[in-house]
């Protein structure tokens, strides 16, 4: 899943992106670099992100989906039902839902629409104030299985929510649920730390090198900024596996 931020302000690709013809151009890229999906983003969900107004999104990603739609599988990145129904009506089929809370639009859409669960405590202003957990583990999963089993979608994943408020998940217990199961580290600012400082564009090897860990623990999908390396890393992946 290739992340495609059409935002002014997200942490590593705000602004790149906002013409929509480079966005377009972009997302096609990442398509031609291997990317099945591309996630199509109006709001930050970065730490202390305010909100974006409903129109302010709707003007950002629409023209981009229907763009993209014909020619790769287009998921709409959003906390909003507003914005995920008009996604679908402009070309999208994957609901990437940080939030967690948007299962009945996608059931209402039909099977040809899926749905991303991902688990987040708080919002994105809070989530990383003080999150408190008494078994991290045991409650993401039990909370995304639970989301999953009532979501009356066909295609739901699961994402244990890497970077907010919490680090690296232990993948193989939410691989044992038998859902499949979706990881963004990208260029995430504990990568910063683990790197010594590096800001989000130097971040490229650990974040392949962290996509290709959640792959070899049995993550089905990873939502990546560079889809070129992670598609290498990858195809090495099942090569030797
Ligand atoms: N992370 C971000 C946004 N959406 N969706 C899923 N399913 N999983 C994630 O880990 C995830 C996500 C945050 O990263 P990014 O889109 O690069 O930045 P921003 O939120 O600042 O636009």
């Amino acid at each position: 899943m290739g992340v495609l931020n059409v935002t002014p302000d997200s942490f590593s690709d705000g602004g790149r992106w906002l013409d929509p013809g480079a966005a377009v151009a972009h997302g096609l890229q990442m398509a031609a670099e291997g990317a099945d999906v591309v996630d199509v983003g109006g709001e930050s969900t970065r730490p202390g992100a305010e909100p974006v107004p409903v129109d302010e999104e709707l003007r950002r990603v629409l023209p981009v989906i229907e763009a993209l739609a014909p020619s790769v599988r287009v998921s709409i990145d959003t906390r909003k039902a507003e914005v995920a129904e008009a996604a679908i009506a402009a070309g999208a089929t994957l609901v990437n839902d940080v939030s967690a809370s948007l299962a009945p639009v996608a059931a209402a859409a039909g099977p040809g629409v899926g749905w991303v669960a991902m688990h987040m405590q708080g919002d994105p202003r809070t989530m990383q104030e003080s999150p408190t957990y008494r078994d991290v583990v045991a409650e993401v999963r039990d909370f995304l299985v639970e989301r999953a089993a009532s979501a009356g979608v066909a295609e739901v994943w699961i994402d244990p929510g890497i970077g907010f408020g919490k680090t690296m998940a232990h993948l193989d217990e939410l691989v044992a649920t038998g859902l499949p199961v979706v990881v963004g580290t990208s260029r995430k600012s504990f990568l910063g730390r683990l790197t010594g400082g590096a800001p989000a564009d130097d971040r490229v090897e650990a974040s392949v090198a962290t996509a290709a860990w959640a792959l070899a623990q049995g993550a089905a999908m990873v939502r990546v900024h560079d889809v070129a390396p992670t598609v290498a890393a990858a195809r090495l992946l099942s090569r030797s596996a």
